[in-house]
């Protein structure tokens, strides 16, 4: 899998088997963490990406990559972003790779409500099934063998491809300590869990439920005011600082570490720096004109707040140039093969290498219909305020994938501050 890593940096497509073995590779891997994963500085702690793939290339060019430095991402890899499948890809390999170097956090966005109504869910299945007109399909991918990701929808090797995803996300530890100083999680505290060992009892593989503890660790935010109170986003709590204080005093810790919320400045302290959101997705859906940072802590715990810029607009078009080149050499790859095989697929296939854009969009309106069908069937009952900006639209459903999209353009569908 070393191999393939090249090809994952550059925000290439791995192959429907290599992205099988990853994905397999990745749940053995996960399903032997605890819930909170024991970790040691010096370590390099990462907030939100949202699929936005080439800052968090940016990111890693000056932080330095795994195995050179160790890393704790806090989750909410994918969605909102045009690169989810490109960002959780790469992560996943480099945790397969560098398995003690590399630690994911389970965000609320790694979970089927979300990744269905903000992006990922559409991004699978128009990047996955154009992989899937030209290269053989590995028998988890098949959609006969799919569980229905709703009652309603069609099944392809996108949503098959989704659905494995999903399963990996349902392994993904909740919490991290480091060392014995420090809590990592994605969004906040609970009112259930008020020591570590309480979040050490929890059963998380499974979807992120709609309430409960586990919900809240996910989905909690700090607030200025004392005590807890209900949270505007529909799931979890806001917590004040006599709450972070009472927390940490309780398990001997130095402060919480989290993201989930955009913050303008990078990085945000809350109770005299008790608690601290890190925010790792500049320039954030390409709409607004946020800083990002990572939270880099010595040995001694000393930390560094390193901020990084958002990537040059021209890498994005060079990528989209890139991979309109591959596939084209993927499918004509693929008709000289079909050609032996079956004449009609020739014709169709010639057809696609002419215009691959054409094709892949057409491609998708088909399953645009069936997907947004079972969204409004199936979708609004988790989160109504929190997830309720984004209609999927036909013009999101063309930028989410043609993975060709600049950046900003989904932004106009997938604008909120989470
Ligand atoms: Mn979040």
């Amino acid at each position: 899998m070393e191999s393939w890593l090249g090809r994952a940096w550059k925000g290439h497509p791995l192959s429907l088997f290599e992205t099988a073995r990853v994905l397999h590779a990745a749940r053995e891997l996960l399903l032997q963490e605890p819930n909170v994963v024991e970790l040691k500085p010096p370590i390099v702690i990462v907030g939100d990406i949202h699929g936005q793939f080439f800052d968090l290339l940016q990111m890693f060019d000056k932080v330095g990559r795994p195995p050179e430095q160790q890393f704790l991402f806090l989750g909410d890899f994918v969605d909102r972003g045009s690169y989810s499948v490109e960002t959780i890809t790469l992560l996943l390999l480099l945790k397969v790779i560098y398995p003690d170097k590399v630690t994911l956090l389970r965000g609320n966005h790694e979970s089927r409500q979300p990744t269905r109504t903000y992006g990922f869910y559409q991004e699978c299945l128009t990047k996955y099934n154009a992989l899937a007109e030209f290269e053989p399909v590995p028998e988890e991918f098949n959609p006969v063998h799919c569980v229905p990701t709703s009652p309603n929808a069609k099944e392809t090797v996108g949503s098959a491809v989704w659905s494995s995803f999903m399963s990996v996300f349902d392994c993904l530890p909740i919490a991290a300590l480091v060392g014995t100083r420090v809590l990592a999680v994605h969004g906040g505290l609970s009112p259930s869990l008020l020591t570590i060992d309480s979040i050490r009892a929890i059963h998380r593989f499974r979807d992120v439920p709609e309430e409960g503890p586990m919900a809240d660790l996910l989905w909690s935010d700090p607030q200025n005011d004392n005590g807890w109170s209900k949270n505007s986003r529909g799931v979890g709590w806001v917590f004040g600082p006599d709450v972070i204080r009472k927390f940490l005093a309780t398990n001997n810790l130095s402060f919480v570490v989290r993201s989930h919320q955009m913050v303008m400045e990078g990085i945000q302290e809350v109770a005299d720096g008790r608690l601290l959101t890190v925010w790792s997705a500049p320039n954030y859906t390409g709409r607004l004109v946020n800083l990002a940072t990572v939270l880099k802590l010595s040995e001694l715990y000393e930390g560094e707040v390193i901020y990084f810029d958002n990537a040059p607009a021209y890498v994005h078009l060079q990528h989209q140039m890139e991979v309109q080149q591959l596939q084209q050499e993927a499918r004509s790859a693929a008709s000289v093969h079909a050609a032996i095989c079956s004449p009609n697929s020739v014709e169709k296939l010639s057809e696609g290498a002419l215009n691959a854009e054409g094709h892949a969009e057409q491609g998708l309106d088909a399953e645009q219909g069936s997907g947004s069908e079972a969204e409004s069937h199936g979708g609004s009952d988790i989160n109504p305020s929190a997830l309720s900006t984004p209609s999927t639209t036909a013009s999101t459903a063309t930028t989410v994938v043609s993975s060709l999209a600049l950046p900003g353009s989904v932004a106009d569908k997938y604008f909120d501050f989470e």
